[in-house]
């Protein structure tokens, strides 16, 4: 099982410890193709080695190698955004973890989008039950 993790970089880096357990515990259920994710090296401006085009076009061969995508959505991410659009008009199963926050809500791109699964949690513990039953059905 080849696992797309999409969390926000440039949108800010905030939530990127949580990435990396999330990470740890995704790496449970198959092959995280995007680790990176929350490497704690690599702030908001991102991967200084790269340039743009070639972290675009790396990203979008693993969307397309991925047998689904996982979200980290509490921080809005243009980013994000983008491969789950993409991942959607390419019949990609997504599934969309969102911790809710006073006074945010959830765009409506997504938390409108009934392709998209979205599961809502608090805590680790929560998230490591969310994996266990989307990825053992
Ligand atoms: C890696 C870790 C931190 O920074 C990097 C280097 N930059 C990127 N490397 C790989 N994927 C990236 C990078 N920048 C954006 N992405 C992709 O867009 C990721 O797959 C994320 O899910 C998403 C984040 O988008 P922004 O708009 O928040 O940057």
């Amino acid at each position: 099982m080849k696992i797309y993790f999409a969390g926000s970089i440039r949108g800010g880096r905030d939530d990127q410890e949580l990435y990396l357990d999330m990470i740890t515990d995704l790496q449970n259920h198959g092959t995280v193709l995007t680790e990176h994710i929350g490497n704690k090296e690599l702030g908001n401006l991102g991967e200084v080695q790269r340039t743009d085009k070639e972290i675009f076009e790396r990203d979008m061969e693993w969307v397309k190698e991925a047998d689904v995508i996982v979200a980290e959505v509490s921080t809005p991410s243009l980013g994000v955004g983008y491969e789950l659009g993409q991942a959607e008009a390419m019949g990609k199963p997504i599934l969309c973890l969102y911790r809710e926050t006073e006074g945010k809500r959830l765009s409506a791109m997504v938390a409108g989008n009934e392709y998209v699964l979205i599961k809502k949690y608090k805590t680790l513990e929560d998230l490591s039950e969310i994996f266990t039953e989307y990825f053992n059905k």
